[in-house]
């Protein structure tokens, strides 16, 4: 993976830029901007509609994108694929689409203590709506996740339950597979919505071998473009679940009182959907295909427990994580994690700084805010030197 920042153009002009916030977004390499360049450029129609060559042109790099996608995750059919405008979106369509139709009083959904509000307050606003009831899953030592904690929490009265693949605070990587098995093991039929914004860029997945129902993740957490997302389902789920986007290109018929849907993945993609984002997106899948997700973890890993074993040498400092999947958030003793921030971008460092949309994880760990270290493919050990000195420097700043 020599030389990989040549392939972000952002580096070309920011040469002393120091990007550790990968978790918010990741930067876009050449190839991704190129194919939609490409597409605006040469054969910008719209998709599903014109007869004419440049629209089955679109058509076909669009649904191209779908079966990459559909291939990168481990799903043989494209059909489950569907395009959605990242995590947030495909987490609601779950919550409005299964669950307004299946939840009713009393059915419990569980989700875990450690839930980005994307994957709480979908589910938190269904529970109100259909009278369902939210239970969570404590954290365990070291903030992990407590297998007997969540064996004791489901019962036959358990519907869904919302769980992340990876942290975006604690970089805890949760044993999907495991944590499956347990489930079913209980209540066979439970569903199991995960989401794996933090995930998909930074480990190999197969969803068909992590045994969920529904996976969720964002485009541009994985090099892609912002506005496209994915959420896979199982057909049969898919197929039972109502659209909640209604208008062109989402039916089968129309008459003057009366639609039918178009069978999936049409049924869930009304209006015109973002062409040129599901193209980047198929970009970005090979991209990263490209090094080998194998590659792209080890990698991150070598530089995450670099990171630590030089974090671990400032005093003052608390880390939240093992350094699993790249993410860090820590809190410096006596200065505020803006303040860290802040003083870090003056040395070109990029990290996020605040609740990281965790807020009740954040209340657990005793931080109002933390700022976080999140890895990507273009990340070095002299990335994590300057971090090292821009905290010194906010130490000195602030006389801690
Ligand atoms: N789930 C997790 C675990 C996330 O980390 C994020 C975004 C989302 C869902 C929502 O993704 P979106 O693409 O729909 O916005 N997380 C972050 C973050 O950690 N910093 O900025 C955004």
């Amino acid at each position: 993976m020599n030389n990989i920042k040549n392939q972000f153009p952002i580096f070309e002009k920011e040469s002393g830029l120091t990007y550790l916030d990968s978790g918010a977004t990741t930067l876009k390499p050449r190839s991704v901007i190129e194919k939609m360049m490409d597409y605006y450029t040469n054969y910008s129609a719209n998709i599903h509609r014109g007869v004419y060559g440049i629209s089955e042109q679109a058509t076909t790099a669009y649904e191209n994108a779908r079966e990459k996608v559909a291939k990168f995750i481990g799903v043989e059919d494209p059909s489950e694929i569907i395009f959605t405008k990242g995590t947030t979106e495909s987490i609601n369509l779950v919550a409005r689409g299964w669950g307004d139709k299946k939840i009713i009083e009393g059915d419990e959904i569980i989700v875990t203590e450690m839930e980005h509000h994307s994957n709480l307050v979908p589910w938190q606003e269904l529970a109100k709506r259909e009278g369902g009831l939210i239970k969570y899953i404590k954290l365990g030592q070291n903030h992990k996740l407590d297998l007997s904690e969540l064996a004791g929490s489901i019962n036959e009265n358990t519907r869904i339950l919302a769980i992340t693949q990876v942290s975006n605070v604690l970089g805890a990587v949760n044993q999907i597979k495991q944590i499956a098995d347990v489930v079913h093991d209980i209540n066979p039929e439970v569903v199991i919505v995960v989401d794996g914004a933090q995930a998909v860029a930074h480990m190999p997945v197969n969803v068909a071998e992590l045994g969920c129902d529904f996976y969720a993740f964002s485009g541009h957490k994985m090099y892609g473009p912002t506005g496209i997302g994915v959420l896979w389902g199982k057909k049969m789920l898919l197929d039972e679940m109502d659209p909640v986007n209604f208008g062109g290109g989402m039916i089968g018929e129309v008459s003057k009182l009366e639609s039918t849907w178009a069978p999936i993945p049409d049924k869930f993609e009304g209006g015109t959907p973002p062409i040129a984002e599901a193209i980047g997106l198929g970009a970005a899948v090979d991209f990263l295909e490209n090094f080998g997700l194998e590659n792209i973890s080890d990698q991150e890993n070598e530089v995450a427990q670099y990171a630590l074993s030089q974090l671990a040498t400032i005093e003052g400092l608390k880390i939240f994580s093992a350094g699993e999947a790249g993410i860090m958030a820590m809190e410096l003793s006596g200065v505020h994690a803006h303040d860290v921030a802040t003083i870090l971008d003056r040395e070109g460092v990029c990290v996020r700084a605040g609740h990281h949309c965790a807020m009740p994880l954040h209340q657990i760990l005793g931080a109002g805010a933390t700022f976080r270290v999140s890895l990507g493919i273009y990340n070095t050990k002299e990335d994590i030197d300057k971090l090292i000195v821009g905290i010194k420097k906010a130490k000195d700043i602030f006389k801690v």
